[in-house]
């Protein structure tokens, strides 16, 4: 017995160390050399009305690590920030944008949620989108991150700006007790869970929050997608639908966003854009952050789902709702059309 729990904490380990697969739009440039690319910004910065185009077209086609090298070597060569003066050089979307792309992806997301709480009154729908879809490690270093950057504790401000269950939900998230993916399939605790989702809403008068958010903030992603299929045969709602029926508010669009992200995250933000770009124009806080934050991770793959459900190319679609120079760096991290 002994020997077999070995052996399964081993596979346990020996999956858990695989990083996910990635599907970048961005990827590091060949023959890269920060020197002439900083050169090439700085020059940029003193033109006359300044030359906003070269200054997107470097740091769009660079990846993270190698727009961390033209900061130290702009700020070398400039005896300044690059942030501090493209903040000065640019201003409105694009500049969120360039200044979104000098930061760590860690920090970017540390800084989004930040921003969504910051001041009077809350940014639900960022800060739902931001706790609800990022894994348990990306959260464990958000946390660290935002303590390092801002001397304040994730969890504090998100247990100060929300409340009642839906506080509870996106706490439980952020605590990050989430079980890492194994090898081991359960069947009977996928059983379990299904009923128990099932007996805690759809089957009774009223609904036990607290039973859906710990199997839904602490099972792995792997078993919750199975657990989902079974509940279909308790339920005669599938998980979403029951999501709909028995919460309302904050509360149904945090479990509705967890269950289309432990269903397929791409899917969950490629219909996110196009929300954010169904009316005049385009919601661009929303565009900007999600090409900015999935641009190095999986936004090809965003694409292709984008197009597969909306018959229309996420390229084209920002092509229609945006202009100028802020259009041509969505453009580029979006990185061609389908
Ligand atoms: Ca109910």
């Amino acid at each position: 017995m002994a020997l077999v729990s070995e052996f399964l904490s081993q596979l346990t380990l020996s999956y858990g160390g695989e990083p996910d697969p990635k599907f970048p739009t961005v990827v590091p440039a060949r023959d890269f050399d920060p020197a002439q690319d900083a050169a090439r910004i700085d020059a940029a910065i003193k033109t006359k009305g300044v030359d906003e185009q070269t200054i997107v077209d470097v740091l769009t086609c660079r990846s993270w690590e190698q727009r961390k090298e033209i900061c130290f070597e702009y700020e070398r060569f400039a005896k300044k920030d690059l942030a501090v003066a493209l903040k000065a050089a640019l201003s409105g979307s694009l500049e969120a944008l360039m200044l979104g792309l000098l930061k760590s992806p860690t920090e970017y997301d540390a800084s989004e949620l930040m921003s969504s709480m910051k001041g009077l009154g809350t940014d639900e729908e960022t800060l739902i989108e931001m706790v609800c879809s990022r894994t348990n490690v990306e959260m464990a270093n958000i946390k660290k991150v935002y303590r390092d950057m801002f001397k304040r504790e994730l969890e504090k401000d998100v247990a100060g700006d929300t409340s009642g269950n839906f506080a509870k939900l996106l706490l439980a998230v952020v605590q990050t007790n989430r079980d890492e993916p194994t090898n081991v399939v359960d069947y009977e605790k996928i059983d379990q869970d299904a009923r128990a989702l099932y007996e805690a809403g759809v089957k009774i008068k009223g609904t036990d929050v607290v039973t859906w958010i710990t199997i839904m903030s602490q099972r792995s992603v792997p078993h919750l997608q199975k657990v989902f299929d079974r509940y279909k045969s308790y339920s005669p709602y599938d998980m979403k639908e029951s999501i709909q029926k028995e919460v309302k508010g904050d509360l149904e669009k945090s479990f509705l966003a967890l269950v289309e992200c432990f269903e397929n995250k791409q899917l969950y933000f490629a219909n996110r854009l196009f929300e954010a770009m169904k009316g005049k124009g385009a919601k661009e806080k929303v565009v900007t952050r999600i090409l900015v934050s999935r641009c190095e991770v999986d936004l090809m793959k965003i694409r292709t789902e984008f197009k597969r459900q909306h018959r229309k190319s996420l390229y084209q679609t920002i092509i229609e709702h945006t202009k100028g120079d802020y259009q041509r760096a969505l453009l580029s991290l979006c990185g061609g059309d389908d």
